[in-house]
């Protein structure tokens, strides 16, 4: 649909090595349109919620620990198969196995600390956007012409 909405997180380590711009840049120029987004610096708490289904992994507290040391870029973004999608240009969990081209591909090395987060299914998009933005997101029109012609 091109109405799917996905969950987009720039992770702390992609916020502190100054990739926010890159990373909401390829939503943009992908087609994407932004109905979402905020700078927060989450408590663990709420970023258990988040990754609940992670929960008993035995890299699920330093995940937490490594999620809760600096703000993150919290973002909705609205397009045609946009989960699918967003997890494409994410690349693979290990930046290792992560194409050269997606965000992980190309700015990541370890799965610590690789960069970004995305929905992986339609579901969880639901989810987690509820989640990050019980405020709701924006409703407005997205068409380029009346906005370069007068
Ligand atoms: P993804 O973020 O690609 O959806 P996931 O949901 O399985 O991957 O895991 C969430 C995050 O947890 C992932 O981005 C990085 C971290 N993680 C996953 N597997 C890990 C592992 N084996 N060692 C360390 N961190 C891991
Ligand atoms: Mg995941």
């Amino acid at each position: 649909s091109i109405k799917e909405r996905t969950y987009i997180m720039v992770k702390p380590d992609g916020v502190q090595r100054g990739l926010v711009g890159n990373i909401i840049g390829r939503f943009e120029q992908r087609g994407f349109k932004l109905i979402a987004l905020k700078l927060v610096h989450a408590t663990p708490e709420h970023l258990e919620k988040h990754y609940a289904d992670l929960k008993g992994k035995p890299f699920f507290p330093g995940l937490i620990k490594y999620m809760a040391s600096g703000p993150v870029v919290a973002m909705v973004w609205e397009g045609l198969d946009a989960v699918k999608t967003g997890r494409a240009m994410l690349g693979a969990t290990n930046p290792l196995a992560s194409a050269p081209g997606t965000i992980r591909g190309d700015f990541a090395l370890a799965v610590g600390r690789n960069i970004c987060h995305g929905s992986d299914a339609v579901e969880s998009a639901e989810k987690e956007i509820a989640l990050w933005f019980p405020e709701g997101v924006v409703q407005y029109n997205h068409d380029l012409a009346q906005w370069i012609f007068e």
